[in-house]
């Protein structure tokens, strides 16, 4: 993968996929001998439409970090290949939200642009996700609002001009785009293409106070999918959220917002020891809200028990296929009450397969 010439081994263990899950496709030699023909020629070649969908399918499949597999036929993916300028990328990612969002239904949805080829780059989007809150650090570099996450980027994106920042908790980052060799476009990302859910809890009123979002749509930006030697460095894929990402991670960690002490101190816990259990508590009622909060407001939103009983479906249903599951316990046990749910109660085989989702390092800054 990458900007050099594709492996054509790994093109043809590709094409072989496709025929032996796709028997209907017809002979898969001659498929064969089209592609060996175009990567002599042009060090690269093209999947077909089908091809494009099926392998994206299967990079969701072989996510190993990912505990929503079990919908992995039904990914909806927009085929954008032709586009490869910036402002191409920011306009159909714009869409991309728009499609996937709808009124709150959430559809898992990858848009797809033009590919690595040899001495020619793919579009590049620099945000980890399409949808972003800045993060601002006060002179002494501690942070002083917003997602501590963002904060390096954020200062990049003012670097680069944005002058949108408002120093708030929650301003949406605009879209940085790289495309064709030239210095990267910024792009608002229109308000009416971002979903955000106020977080308020069942009967805590007080809880509205606290000034708590989040978006409805977690939108990965950042990473290539990786198809038969052939890089998409741009393609942005969605599905919704399970809870515990935004209520026990986004909103909790002491790098990010870093909100637990101000629940605890209104619901009156004693919070001088560890072992009063006081973050423990403040978690739960933090994770209710949320769920709660995208419940009644109409967006698609999963709990961590649910998603582990179909991500245990899936791992049965993927055994009766014949295929390997590949998953990563780390990542897939949920960041609460983690040995309450079956997926806690096992191990798995942890092995990288393709087409995947790959991190690969951007070369420019
Ligand atoms: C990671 C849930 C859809 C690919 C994750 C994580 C969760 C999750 C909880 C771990 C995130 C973390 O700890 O930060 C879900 C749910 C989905 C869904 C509930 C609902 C449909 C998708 C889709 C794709 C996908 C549609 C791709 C087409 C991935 C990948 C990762 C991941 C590649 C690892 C990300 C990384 O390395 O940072 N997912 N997911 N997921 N998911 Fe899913
Ligand atoms: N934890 C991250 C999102 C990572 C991917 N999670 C998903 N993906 N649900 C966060 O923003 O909190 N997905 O494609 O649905």
């Amino acid at each position: 993968a990458g900007t050099g010439p594709v492996d054509p081994g790994e093109a043809e263990r590709f094409v072989r996929m496709f025929h032996e899950e796709h028997p209907s496709a017809g002979p898969v030699r001659r498929r064969l001998r089209q592609v060996a023909a175009q990567i002599a020629e042009h060090g690269t070649y093209t999947h077909t439409a089908e091809e494009l969908a099926f392998g994206a399918r299967v990079a969701w499949r072989n996510s190993n970090r990912c505990i929503g597999r079990l919908y992995w036929r039904s990914l909806r993916v927009l085929d954008h290949r032709s586009v490869d300028t910036a402002e191409g990328v920011a306009v159909e990612a714009v869409n991309h939200l728009r499609e996937a969002t709808g009124s709150g239904r959430i559809r898992p949805t990858i848009t797809v642009f033009a590919q690595d080829r040899p001495g020619r780059p793919g579009p590049r989007i620099w945000n980890e996700q399409l949808i972003r809150y800045a993060g601002y650090r006060g002179p002494d570099g501690s942070i002083v609002a917003g997602d501590g996450r963002n904060a390096d980027f954020t200062a990049t994106c003012a670097r680069l001009g944005w002058a949108g920042g408002s120093g708030t908790d929650f301003d949406v980052l605009p879209l940085v785009v790289e495309a064709r060799g030239k210095p990267p476009l910024l792009a608002t990302v229109p308000g009416d293409a971002i979903l955000e859910v106020p977080i308020e809890h069942p009967v805590h009123d007080w809880f509205a106070d606290l000034g708590l979002r989040w978006h409805a749509v977690p939108a990965i930006s950042s990473m290539c999918l990786e198809i038969g030697g052939v890089c998409y460095p741009c393609a942005p894929f969605n599905g919704w959220y399970m809870g515990t990402e935004i209520g026990a991670r986004n909103l909790a960690d002491e790098d990010r917002y870093n909100r637990l002490r101000v629940v605890a101190d209104r619901l009156g816990l004693d919070t001088s020891s560890d072992r009063t259990l006081w973050k423990d508590h403040a978690l739960v009622v933090l994770n209710i809200a949320v769920l709660h909060s995208f419940g009644r407001a109409g967006v698609t939103i999963t709990d961590h028990h649910t998603e582990a009983r179909r991500f245990m479906s899936h791992l049965e249903r993927e055994e009766r296929s014949g295929r390997i599951c590949p998953a990563d316990w780390s990542w897939i046990v949920p960041p609460l009450s983690g040995s309450l749910t079956p997926v806690f109660h096992r191990y798995y085989d942890d092995v990288r397969m393709l087409p995947a989702f790959v991190h690969h390092p951007r070369v420019s800054e």
